[in-house]
């Protein structure tokens, strides 16, 4: 088979680029590994930055997406026992956030993928690419007992932290920054109402919480938990009792406990490989980057990547432009570090760190007491969480 586009990875990078290269006439293919069940299997993200919603749309995939989501103006931050509310619309001049779950983002994709014809192959086993540093690059992978290969121009890594493409570049060629959270965060999707009908982000003594939701009958639910916990260590009765530990009275008091239809523990890390590019291979989305999801960054770094792509593929073959190409590593990690800094700042001021410094916890404190005294810091946390611009 032949390509302009060889995709790896049918999550929302994959799929969101592959429609916006289809509707702009680029030829491309996607692999994933997994059947399309398996995927949207997952539950993960649920807050969009407008960029992101902007760029659905684009890829005429937003129509289910402005009628079922929610637009946010605010949301809470929750310590000492009261909520404090972050007013996003007043400090970004009117912008918002679009609550709406990346599995349902994922599913409207490919459905677009389907009804217009796109080549999404699932269950492609042994992916790899070849040639990446060749003006020739092509993948080879199987299905079933069956070889196959996609010559193309150029190889999209779209196949998330364990995926095969960051690590078909030589070691030398790639230099990679991490840090990982001494905690990870316990999720619950449970068909109740949501406590409030704004997020909640929750600082406390006895770790982090977070109440988030998906529509007005389906809830989403974190708390902090130590890296040794497994989620068989949490019945639902337990969770819904911490939970309610760490939230202020008057919202414990509001919430409506269920049983969990999807509960998992998500280890927190901070990620970034450099550069996003080696010869005709370009990394986009969680390939690239990983960031601990308390700053709703993940999913929407992955969108800006695929919007410098599909910017810079659309020059290349429609003027024979390659500066988009060749500039792309270095604008993608303009932005997905501004991201990384945001994560880390309100993951380092919203979480416990059971080996913390009396001096550091003393440090965190007057952080949030910062932020919530001063108009300029919220409008810092604000432009943060709506997104920065593309
Ligand atoms: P993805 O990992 O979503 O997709 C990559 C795809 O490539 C997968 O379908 C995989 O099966 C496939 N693949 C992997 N290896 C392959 C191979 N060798 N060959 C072919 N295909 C291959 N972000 C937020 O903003 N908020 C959150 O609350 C949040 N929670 C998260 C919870 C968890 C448990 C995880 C893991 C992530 C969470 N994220 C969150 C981040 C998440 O939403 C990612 O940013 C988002 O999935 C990125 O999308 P992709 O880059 O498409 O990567
Ligand atoms: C979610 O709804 O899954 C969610 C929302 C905001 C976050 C993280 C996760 O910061």
């Amino acid at each position: 088979m032949k390509t302009k586009v060889g995709i790896i990875g049918g999550g929302p990078s994959g799929l969101l680029l592959s429609q916006l290269l289809h509707l702009r006439g680029i030829d491309n293919v996607v692999l994933e590994k997994h059947s399309r069940e398996h995927v949207l299997g997952r539950i993960r993200a649920g807050v969009l930055e407008h960029g992101f919603a902007e760029l659905m749309r684009e890829a005429q995939c937003g129509a289910r997406m402005d009628a079922e989501g929610e637009i946010h103006e605010g949301f809470h931050i929750a310590h000492d026992g009261i909520r404090s509310r972050v007013d996003l619309a007043a400090h970004t001049g009117g912008n918002s956030v679009l609550v709406y779950g990346q599995t349902e983002l994922t599913r409207d994709l490919y459905d677009a993928r389907d009804s217009m014809g796109g080549t999404v192959i699932h269950d492609a086993a042994d992916v790899q690419p070849h040639d990446i540093t060749s003006p020739r690059p092509y993948l080879t992978y199987r299905l079933g007992d069956e070889a196959h290969r996609i010559d193309c121009d150029y190889v999209i890594g779209a196949d998330g932290f364990h995926g095969v493409s960051r690590r078909s570049i030589p070691r030398g060629a790639l230099r990679e920054f991490e840090k990982v959270y001494p905690f990870g965060w316990l999720g619950v999707l449970s068909r109740t109402r949501p406590v409030s009908p704004e997020l909640i982000y929750a600082r406390h003594e006895r770790g982090f919480a977070l109440c988030s939701l998906r529509s007005q009958v389906l809830s989403r639910y974190y708390i902090q938990v130590p890296l040794s916990d497994a989620v068989e260590d949490w019945p639902d009765e337990a969770f819904w009792e911490e939970l309610k530990r760490r939230l202020p009275e008057d919202v414990a008091g509001e919430l409506v406990t269920g049983p969990s239809i999807e509960k998992s523990i998500a280890p927190l890390r901070s990620f970034v490989a450099e550069p996003m590019r080696h010869g005709n291979l370009f990394l986009a989305g969680d390939a690239a980057h990983i960031v601990p999801p308390t700053g709703a960054r993940g999913l929407n770094s992955a969108a800006s990547d695929i919007y410098y792509l599909y910017h810079a593929l659309a020059d290349h073959y429609e003027k024979g432009e390659d500066a988009g190409l060749d500039g792309y590593s270095q604008k993608a990690l303009a932005r997905v570090w501004k991201a990384q800094r945001f994560s880390w700042w309100m993951t380092t001021m919203l979480h416990t760190f059971p080996d913390a410094i009396a001096y550091d916890q003393k440090l965190q404190q007057t952080e949030l007491a910062y932020l919530l005294s001063s108009e300029a810091a919220m409008r810092s946390l604000a432009e943060n969480y709506v997104g920065l611009p593309f």
